[in-house]
């Protein structure tokens, strides 16, 4: 099947005024396409598991805005329940029933969760989530991984994933020394560089934040014991344990990584999905920890639009849509059809690939494997990457535009949809 190059003249205009107008011409660097080459397509509109860009070109859609499209893109029941809540207004800035509801969802869904505060991203649930860390063991130092992402807030911005990653910005400029300076880090599945944290800093450690599932170099599994291992040395060392689910929740499983894998943590974040497409973070956990956060107790957190009726509607909705029978068993069996496909053909066409898949969510990098940390994702083939993912765009596929992030698949994706695909994926690995 021979394509020919798509037309993207309207993506081309408007993307380049964009750049007069907003640093790179996005409202995230991820989406600039730095790292893979070539200009990003511009949106027009989004259905179920499609894309159509302003030259009416038509995508299969495997990054659904980063993960919240989990049940396909403007889902009907979604947006007839934004219609029915816009006559109410969009902003109260005051307590609102729609709170209670999807505050009471997530905490029946997610373990750790006895309480829930709502904001407005994934980056200020984990800023808000180790302020607390720390307001409430009194300790400062606090342990990510590298490669893992927890939003932009400068605490983070320490060998990070995702963009920060992508753009190669071990660390980004406008970060004072003294905001990373009690941000300790380890390598990804290595319970020994942890120990060792623990023990060259002895009651110093507020607590460890990572991914469960890492979507933020590429896809990258906990090896077996090493959450496990992680709950056990946080509670001998009287530190807490906290799961950022912003990507994971809901999307591994209904109550999240922390279901899947039987691990609980003492706090966890989440975002993306339980927004349903607008803006939604939270961070949640244990009734003693949360009751310290104002104003039930000293630790401030503020927002003006946290818990707005709109979000809280487009969340509650996409969460009963998820909760229904059946629905983890679909997105497993579609996901794993994809990224099965799409690693037997990369050996097929003589490429070293390694990938994997949990739920809705999947990855693979051009590299022989296995890939158990970012160091090893770092050993991938980011220039082929570049071509591949260019190639499937000229194919109608529209993948993460990184080699460090993952996929996401949605329950609107079918078997055809996946047929097509890999049929994609064959021709652009062939010519590779
Ligand atoms: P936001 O502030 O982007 O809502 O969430 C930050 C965040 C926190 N934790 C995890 C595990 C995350 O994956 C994210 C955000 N994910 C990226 C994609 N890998 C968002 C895409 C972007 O930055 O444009």
């Amino acid at each position: 099947m021979v394509t020919t190059p798509i037309k993207t003249t309207k993506s081309e205009e408007i993307f380049s005024a964009a750049q007069t107008l907003m640093p790179g011409g996005v409202s995230s660097p991820v989406r600039a396409f730095k790292s893979v080459g070539g200009q990003p397509i511009v949106f027009d509109r989004v259905k179920g598991a499609y894309i159509w860009d302003v030259d009416n070109n038509q995508y299969i859609d495997y990054v659904g805005t980063w993960g919240p499209a989990i049940c396909g893109h403007a889902h009907p029941e979604v947006i007839g329940a934004l219609h029915d809540a816009l006559d109410k207004g969009t902003s109260f800035g005051a307590p609102c029933y729609l709170e209670n509801v999807l505050a009471e969802m997530v905490i029946d869904a997610v373990p750790s969760i006895e309480m829930v505060r709502f904001v407005n991203s994934g980056t200020e649930a984990c800023m808000a989530v180790l302020r607390l860390m720390r307001a409430f063991t009194g300790r400062e130092k606090v342990i990510k991984f590298e490669g893992c992402y927890h939003g932009h807030a400068d605490m983070f911005l320490v060998k990070a994933g995702s963009g920060v990653a992508t753009l190669g910005l071990p660390d980004s400029p406008g970060v004072p020394k003294a905001a990373t300076a009690s941000t300790l880090t380890a390598p990804y599945n290595d319970l020994e560089a942890v120990k060792k944290l623990f023990e060259e800093n002895p009651g110093e450690i507020a607590g460890l934040i990572l991914e469960p599932v890492v979507g933020n170099s590429g896809f990258i599994a906990p090896q077996p014991g090493f959450l496990e291992g992680l709950r056990e040395l946080t509670q001998a060392h009287g530190a807490l344990l906290v799961f950022d689910e912003v990507m994971t929740g809901f999307r591994i499983a209904y109550g999240g990584a922390q279901e899947k894998f039987g691990v609980t943590p003492d706090l966890t974040t989440l975002g993306k999905i339980i927004g349903g497409g607008l803006p939604v973070g939270a961070y949640g956990g244990r009734k003693d920890i949360m009751e310290m956060v104002a104003p039930a107790g000293p630790m401030y957190q503020a927002g003006t639009l946290s818990g707005n009726p709109l979000a809280m509607t487009a969340g509650i909705k996409t969460l009963e849509l998820l909760k229904r029978p059946g629905t983890y068993e679909q997105l497993d069996q579609i996901t794993k059809k994809m990224a099965d496909g799409m690693l037997a053909i990369a050996q097929e066409t003589g490429h070293e690939s390694c990938g994997g898949q949990i739920s809705g969510m999947f990855g693979f990098f051009f590299n022989p494997g296995p890939v158990h940390s970012y160091d090893d994702a770092k050993k991938s083939d980011g220039q082929k990457f570049g071509r591949f993912h260019r190639g499937m765009l000229e194919h109608g596929v529209y993948l993460a535009p990184s080699q460090f992030e993952a996929g996401f698949t949605s329950l609107a994706h079918t078997d055809e949809d996946v047929q097509r695909t890999l049929e994609a994926a064959r021709e652009v690995m062939s010519g590779l």
